[in-house]
């Protein structure tokens, strides 16, 4: 469950957050595909609650109220076309599995595919899921129900998560509805699955879960492929759980990542000493981890969020992404936003619940596309800015190589080669880079992918040219929006 289940060549995730069905095949096809993304991760599939005040915020997507695939992104039928023509391109689909809980406990309901809920009692019929099914008084002994002591194992995994119905998942009836919803979805042809709220499940349960799954269809995968798993496991290094539990059975999200980098990439701390990035900066090894800048929590404050970079910051974000994408610790993923208005009172985001762009009937608006290949209507589209998709690719170009030829200033600036295969210089620092630099690629000349790209044999941006020593001369501006210069084999003259 640890390997990713990419088509050849392909090596990054894209998480489309809140988008609709439709819109992510088109994407697969008219983007994703051609620009040698491995795949999607898609906002919960699965029937949630439906909340109207706020109004439809986009955290209801994680009150489950159902396995049926019914969402405000689409139905099953939708689902089923997205996989189909997403996999015919070559770009896989992962889930958003919300397996731990069901909806808050308040209230009850019609969920988005019309079955009943009722969070006192504890009654799921379109599962079904009742009482019995549910943590209670003897597993979990925080009193009230609810998680509040981090420093307990006991009570992080028994207990609810901000009232959310934990799920017994000690029970086999609970273990083979999860697994069956998982299954339904692995045999339509999903690739792999990132698991909500993994540190609130025990390790034992989950690999129980994942024991019952099936391997991916054989009409999209070689037989025998077992789904890629990811599980997000939030550990800053100081609660009792630790990542470290999960990682002998399927990969974690590594959150320390993000918040390292945005100190890097801000700044404050000189980005030097990224000369040993990786494990010795005491994160889980590479094979373990998926990586990101950031998520649809942290962008918002939740999730523990703040101090990540996001696109808001779009200078120094960008520059975090493309380092991310140019270095080989981890497996990658970009996230892919909408914009909202943010209200800070007292250092808190008033509208960090906001949903998706909707039209007046409250359906999800589908994205608009501009002549740059960038987005509309209030999606942000990361994945398409040129500075990052070309890095997507340059991950692709570069990947088995390792890091060769590390140059940095002393201070800020830095540049590395992955083996003779791609060079990229980073200026984070206050004055110019001005300098001749060995790129360890062979003689020619290449386009540089951040301010431009290779189309038709010719550069639209800076080109760079690599002597026959290897050694290339760099001059970068500390004040440009884009102070990173990067070259790779395939995109040559
Ligand atoms: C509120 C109070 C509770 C109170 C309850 C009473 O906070 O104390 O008991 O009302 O009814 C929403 C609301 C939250 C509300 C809760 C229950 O924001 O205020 O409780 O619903 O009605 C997302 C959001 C949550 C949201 C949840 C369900 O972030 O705010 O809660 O969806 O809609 C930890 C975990 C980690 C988790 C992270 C956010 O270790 O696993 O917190 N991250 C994942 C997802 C995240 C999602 C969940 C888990 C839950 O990435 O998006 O939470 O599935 O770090
Ligand atoms: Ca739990």
């Amino acid at each position: 469950w640890s390997n990713p289940t990419c088509a050849p060549g392909r090596h990054t995730i894209v998480h489309l957050f809140e988008w609709k069905r439709s819109d992510i095949a088109d994407e697969c096809e008219t983007f994703l595909g051609p620009y040698g993304y491995c795949e999607v991760q898609i906002s919960p599939p699965n029937e949630n609650r439906i909340v109207t005040s706020p109004n439809r915020p986009w955290w209801v997507r994680y009150q489950p109220v159902s396995y049926k695939i019914s969402t405000r992104s689409g139905d099953e039928n939708s689902f089923r076309n997205m996989v189909e023509r997403c996999n015919k391109v070559n770009v896989r689909i992962y889930v958003d599995a919300v397996v731990n809980h069901m909806t808050g406990s308040g209230g009850s309901g019609t969920g988005t595919g019309g079955s009943h809920w009722d969070g006192g009692s504890l009654s799921y019929p379109g599962v079904p899921f009742s009482s019995w099914d549910f943590n209670s008084f003897s597993e979990c002994h925080s009193g009230d129900g609810n998680i509040h002591n981090y420093n307990d194992p006991n009570e992080v995994r028994n207990c609810r998560l901000v009232s959310l119905v934990d799920l017994r998942m000690s029970k086999d009836y609970v273990r083979d509805k999860v697994a069956g919803y998982l299954n339904h979805m692995i045999d339509i042809g999903v690739a792999g699955f990132r698991v909500d709220a993994a540190k609130h499940m025990w390790p034992g349960d989950l690999r129980a879960v994942f024991g019952r799954l099936h391997t991916l269809n054989t009409k999209y995968f070689p037989s025998g492929t077992q789904p890629f798993i990811f599980q997000e496991v939030i550990d800053m290094g100081h609660e009792a759980i630790s990542a470290s539990e999960y990682t002998s059975f399927a990969r974690v999200t590594n959150f320390i990542y993000g918040i390292k980098l945005a100190d890097v990439f801000r700044g404050n701390n000189p980005a030097k000493y990224l000369r040993n990035w990786g494990e010795a900066w005491g994160m889980p090894n590479t094979n373990d981890v998926v990586v990101f800048i950031d998520n649809h929590d942290n962008q918002r404050g939740h999730g523990g969020g703040g101090g990540v970079l996001t696109h808001f910051e779009h200078r120094a974000y960008k520059m975090a992404t493309e380092f991310m994408l140019a270095h080989p610790y981890g497996f990658t993923r970009v996230m892919s936003s909408y914009d909202w208005p943010r209200n800070f009172q007292n250092g808190e985001d008033k509208n960090n619940w906001y949903g998706p762009p909707h039209n007046s009937d409250m359906s999800i608006k589908g994205r608009s596309l501009r002549s740059d290949k960038s987005c509309d209507n209030g999606w942000t589209c990361e994945h398409k800015w040129r500075q990052i998709y070309n890095m997507v690719a340059f991950r692709n170009v570069v990947m088995g190589t390792t890091i060769n030829n590390w140059w940095d200033n002393g201070n800020k600036a830095i540049a590395f080669s992955r083996g003779n295969k791609g060079f990229i210089v980073i200026n984070v620092d206050n004055s110019d880079v001005n300098a001749n630099l060995q790129t360890g690629l062979s003689q020619g000349t290449y386009c540089d992918v951040i301010s431009g790209e290779y189309v038709n044999g010719k550069c639209t941006g800076t080109e760079i040219h690599v002597g026959g020593d290897g050694h290339a001369h760099f001059h970068i501006s500390h004040t440009s929006e884009d102070p990173v210069v990067a070259i790779h084999i395939g995109a040559k003259k």
